[in-house]
């Protein structure tokens, strides 16, 4: 028998910076680009509990949260704190809770900065599991400050879904005989890989929860969505044989920013990328890889139009040096003609290594 957990961390960059600055403790918390009194561009990257009571919540125009902060002032409510995110700090706190998860189960799957599958299959039964779980939970809260949801069941899907659905600071089991049912009046959304592309088109030939979609064939999934829909037909009856992945490694690492303005101004535009450029580096040193191989950028222009560049080193190497000139190599086609005819203004950039050894 299979016993996979997923563990998702509550609110995380947000809980961590609240474990960060004891003052900050209770008080709504959004991380995300600077808002400039409601003038800001850019987004949330994540809001605490406390904040998404304004309706504050990632992927938010900074601004939107900036009138939703006001709001709450106006009425009597206490005014959100505004934080950079600081990547490094979170990047490191992730490291420790992959260490201790670590030590609980030998197979611990680094899903995302914040997420985690790991197997319990050795404990040989859900209440064995759960006692592991409610430790490792113990363990994080004692060492971060912070919470974590968690879900126990026969594979990752049902473990992940049934993670968020007891957030925060939760426990959710869903044994193997009760998962096909667990799923069946969930919103199709709730599947991982349904976007709301595929959420549309499902909801053209009238599926809104999983057991709609359970009067398909295989055939008929197959034609609609591809080789997707065979894994969907499967997925959807709590069926997932999906392993847990190990040293998933790290694929890249890069950040973005929206600038204070759309510019065209190169001397801005390169200020920005060398500060970029400088911060990725070091978190690439900090990860304990040794060299890169790949750096790419990405531009998106005022339109929303964005286009990537990446370039393969011959040789893969350390140097900040090389990263920071190959950067702006890449980047200098979409100040002029040769990448951006019309000259459109650049609204966002982004930076990235790849390739790592
Ligand atoms: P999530 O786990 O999606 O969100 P969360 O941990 O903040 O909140 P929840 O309790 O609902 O799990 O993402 C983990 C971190 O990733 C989050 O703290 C910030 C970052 N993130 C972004 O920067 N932008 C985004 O749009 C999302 C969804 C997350
Ligand atoms: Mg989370």
């Amino acid at each position: 028998m299979r016993i996979i957990a997923h563990l998702d961390m509550d609110a995380f960059f947000a809980s961590l910076e609240e474990s960060y600055t004891p003052d900050f403790k209770g008080k709504p918390i959004v991380v995300g680009a600077e808002p400039k009194d409601g003038k800001g561009r850019g987004v949330v990257s994540t809001a605490n509990y406390k904040a998404r009571e304004y309706g504050i919540r990632s992927a938010l125009p900074i601004s939107r949260a900036w009138q939703l902060s006001e709001k709450a002032k106006s009425e009597g409510k206490e005014p959100a704190i505004f934080l950079p995110v600081d990547f490094e700090r979170y990047e490191k706190a992730s490291a420790e809770i992959y260490e201790i998860i670590k030590k609980y189960s030998q197979s611990v799957e680094p899903a995302s900065i914040d997420e985690f599958y790991f197997d319990l299959s050795f404990a040989k039964s859900y209440s064995k599991a759960e006692k592991i779980c409610k430790e490792i939970k113990k363990d994080i809260k004692e060492k971060l400050k912070v919470t974590c949801s968690v879900g126990i069941a026969p594979n990752k899907l049902i473990a992940k879904i049934s993670a968020g659905m007891k957030k925060p600071d939760g426990m959710n089991i869903v044994k193997e005989e009760d998962a096909e049912k667990f799923l069946e009046p969930l919103s199709i959304r709730e599947i991982p890989g349904i976007g709301p592309k595929t959420e549309q088109l499902l909801n053209g030939r009238g599926v809104k929860i999983v057991k709609d979609l359970k009067k398909f064939s295989i055939e008929q999934l197959y034609e609609a969505l591809g080789k997707w829909g065979q894994e969907l037909y499967f997925k959807v009856r709590g069926i997932d044989d999906s392993p847990i992945v190990e040293d998933r490694e790290v694929k890249s690492i890069g950040e973005q920013a929206t600038f204070q303005y759309d510019t065209l101004d190169a001397v801005y535009v390169g200020d920005v990328l060398e500060k970029m450029c400088r911060h990725v580096f070091r978190r690439f040193s900090n990860s304990g890889f040794k060299s890169f191989k790949t750096v790419a950028i990405s531009v998106r222009f005022s339109d929303f139009e964005t286009k990537t560049s990446a370039k393969t080193l011959k040789d893969r190497t350390n140097s900040e040096k090389v990263f920071k000139i190959e950067a702006l190599k890449l980047l200098l086609p979409y100040l002029d003609a040769r990448k951006n005819p019309r000259r459109k203004l650049i609204r966002l950039i982004g930076v990235r290594l790849e390739k790592f050894l």
